[in-house]
């Protein structure tokens, strides 16, 4: 693909003048514009017309190409997963796992494959804000050496439910409803929560739904998780069964829910902008990648069955082995053509990974295929560059369809033929040893429309992921499910939820209808019993992170006779940590410090609120101080950090201001009298001790 290089200004340009003269600079071939066939364009200001007044002419092709072109730029959304952002990287592999597969991506240590990368939410539109509560997709196309493998997972290792047969109805249920053409973006409504409690599978999920997985800090700070077992399949055909992990090397951080609605409005783009600028900055958003294995008699021996998307594998039972890492380098180019013509295929697999009976993903593997011929439009959507396999050639009989881009040759487009293809006699062959194989699995049952019993029990895991949080996060995940029921205006359709609930954790039942002022229902019936599970401290978020600034943003408020000495110890002390840091002031032209010198800002107060930033610094003269007490924008700038449980670094002339906003004294209220030193330890993180002083916790 050629990029279009911008003519030098003033390179190209012909116009007819006021008077009829004709004005004209001849510019070199590969600088002018064309038409989509070639033709240099002599005026690209003005269409043709009878008369410099009169009407438009048919005959003018320049401008019919272009509006044509305009009125077809869009192409239909994804169904799910519209709204999406990605980057390029490469995948290294450490630790060869030789043993279980002859995938080459696996056995090759050292050897970097190219990637693409593509986060996403499920239910908003393409033009959805990115901070909803929901699931984030996770989806990963590595160009190998043997074909695209596409890892299209997502940010919690769950599903909603155990058969493709009812993906189509969650989406319709969670998606904006039928009628009315909304909520956008948003799992809070009727329709969803009518279905979630109809359906006990999707517990398990629904505990990591309302948990704070589901409000990332940056899709830099997110796991991702392939969800479906897969199969590995090693030289002699053996299988062993894996999950598949990526653990983000900045930690699983989230945003507080408050906050999260907030940066909805403050940028719509957050994930996004934070993806770009992130790469763009050199700060390479990186990732481990690790895989659970299991033989089948190791798979046969837990309690639950791995078939089962609604169910994981603690890590304390099967440990997770990373074997490589994924880093993210290069934003893209053009968002249309790679990040939204991207195509990711669960069937992408290379020889050596294969695929599970797990319900849910057989369906997956007709889905994704079928999508995109609506989606793109023609079954040669393999052959845009950004899903064209990279790594190895492609070559194969099948010809022609809709956009054809290439130019296949030869006269034979059959096999067996003996007459020669692609310049080797008789032209490309299957190849039964290096090819791709499915595993030999025995399958010899009779034909039903069954679920297994194996898949019955609906409330053991979920009952493990509750039990295995914090209490910090323990509290948000009640607090998310009374928001949610909140927002349900049938009675019904709260009690089933809280019937539900009360198979979960009883205490939780309890607080959730505390928190909708609703007496608690009868439990629901379960079709199994529940068992209790050893509690996996590996599922929560909390005290699990790394303590740094690395990744985080630091904001430093500052007005006209600030002192500049402070703005500086702050941030350097913030940069050295890597974090990154932005200046706000009343107004973006910037302030005149103590010292006379100008300091221009990044960002006017009222544009540029707190919770785009993880920590926050006033540094403020005593008159720039008595301003902000009018201006309500700087209220909420320190009331929201402190609410949303940052550390605020202050200068002593800003504490009118934290009175204002009633701030109270705590280890992450610091003083920056004595340098910026104290400020950095609480900007790490937040302040979790603060919480049950801010917020009514359900
Ligand atoms: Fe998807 N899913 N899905 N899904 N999914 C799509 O394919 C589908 C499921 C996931 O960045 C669609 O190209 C079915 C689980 C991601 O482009 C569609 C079922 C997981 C993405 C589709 C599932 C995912 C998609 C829509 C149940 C986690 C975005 C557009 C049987 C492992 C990929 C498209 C991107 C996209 C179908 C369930 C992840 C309609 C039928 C489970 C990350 O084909």
């Amino acid at each position: 693909m050629t990029k279009p290089k911008t003519p030098p200004a003033g390179a190209a340009t012909s116009h007819i003048g006021a008077g009829g003269e004709l004005h004209q600079t001849a510019s070199a071939p590969e600088a002018r514009m064309t038409t989509n066939f070639g033709v240099p364009i002599s005026d690209h200001q003005n269409s043709l017309k009878a008369g410099a007044r009169g009407p438009s002419l048919l005959e003018d092709f320049v401008l019919r190409e272009k509006i044509q072109h305009f009125d077809h730029e869009r192409i239909p959304e994804r169904i799910v997963h519209a709204r999406g952002s990605a980057a390029h990287g490469f995948f290294e592999l450490t630790e060869s796992l030789e043993k279980y597969t002859r995938a080459k991506i696996l056995t090759e240590v050292g050897v970097k494959t190219e990637l693409f990368a593509r986060f996403s939410t499920v239910a908003g539109g393409a033009g959805s804000v990115d901070t909803p509560r929901d699931v984030r997709g996770f989806a990963v196309k590595f160009y190998t050496k043997e074909g695209n493998w596409d890892l299209v997972g997502n940010n919690i290792p769950v599903f909603f439910i155990q058969d493709a047969m009812k993906f189509p109805d969650l989406v319709h249920a969670v998606k904006m409803e039928a009628d009315r053409g909304y909520p956008q973006a948003a799992s809070a409504h009727d329709t969803f929560w009518d279905f979630i409690g109809l359906m006990p599978e999707s517990m398990h999920m629904i505990m990591w739904a309302m948990s704070d997985r589901t409000i990332p800090r940056s899709l830099r700070m997110m796991e991702g998780f392939g969800v479906n077992t897969f199969r590995l399949l090693n030289d002699k055909d053996e299988a062993t069964f894996v999950k598949f992990h990526w653990r983000p090397k900045l930690g699983t951080q989230s945003t507080c829910w408050d906050e999260a609605v907030k940066i909805a409005g403050a940028d719509p783009d957050y994930h996004r902008r934070d993806l770009f600028e992130s790469i763009d900055s050199g700060a390479f958003p990186e990732w481990e990648f690790g895989v659970q294995l299991l033989s089948q008699a190791e798979a046969d021996a837990l309690a639950f069955d791995i078939l089962d998307a609604t169910k994981l594998i603690p890590e304390e039972l099967v440990p997770i082995k990373v074997i490589g890492r994924m880093v993210l380098n290069r934003n893209v180019d053009n968002f249309f053509a790679e990040t939204e013509q991207a195509a990711f295929l669960p069937t992408n697999m290379p020889p050596g990974i294969d695929a599970s009976e797990d319900p849910l993903l057989q369906g997956r593997l007709f889905s994704y295929q079928d999508t995109q011929l609506s989606r793109l439009g023609s079954v040669n959507f393999h052959q845009l560059p950004i899903n064209r396999a990279k790594g190895c050639p492609f070559q194969n009989l099948q010809r022609d369809g809709h956009m054809q881009m290439d130019i296949p040759v030869g006269r034979a487009n059959y096999e067996p033929n003996s007459l020669g293809l692609v310049g080797e006699p008789g032209g490309p062959r299957e190849d039964p040893k290096g090819g791709f194989r499915t595993a030999q699995v025995m399958s010899d049952g009779p034909k039903v429309r069954l679920r297994a019993e194996t898949f019955a029990d609906h409330y053991s895991h979920a009952r493990l992921f509750y039990a295995s949080q914090t209490t910090i996060e323990q509290a948000h995940m009640a607090s998310a499910l009374v928001f949610e029921l909140s927002k349900c205006s049938f009675e019904h359709v709260r009690l089933r939820i809280l019937g539900n609930l009360q198979n979960i954790d009883t205490d939780l039942a309890q607080r959730v209808a505390d928190g909708l002022a609703m007496g608690l229902p009868a439990k629901a019936e379960a079709a199994v019993k529940p068992v209790d599970m050893d509690a996996s401290p590996a599922l929560r978020i909390v005290g699990k992170y790394p303590e740094t600034l690395n990744g985080r943003a630091v904001g430093i408020l500052v007005t006209d006779g600030a002192d500049g000495a402070v703005i500086n110890a702050v941030k350097k002390a913030a940069l050295a940590e890597g974090a990154s840091v932005k200046i706000i002031a009343p107004k973006v032209g910037g302030v005149t410090l103590k010292d006379g010198k100008m300091l221009p800002a990044d960002g006017q107060l009222a544009g540029t609120p707190s919770v785009l930033f993880d920590a926050v610094a006033l540094v403020l003269s005593e008159a720039g101080c008595a301003e902000l007490l009018k201006e309500s924008a700087a209220t909420d700038f320190v009331s929201n950090a402190f609410v949303h449980l940052k550390a605020i670094g202050f200068t002593s002339e800003a504490q009118p201001l934290l009175d204002k906003a009633n701030v109270e004294p705590d280890a992450g209220i610091v003083d920056l009298a004595a340098g910026a030193d104290g400020f950095i330890p609480p900007a790490r993180t937040r302040q979790w001790d603060r919480e049950p002083k801010v917020r009514m916790l359900a």
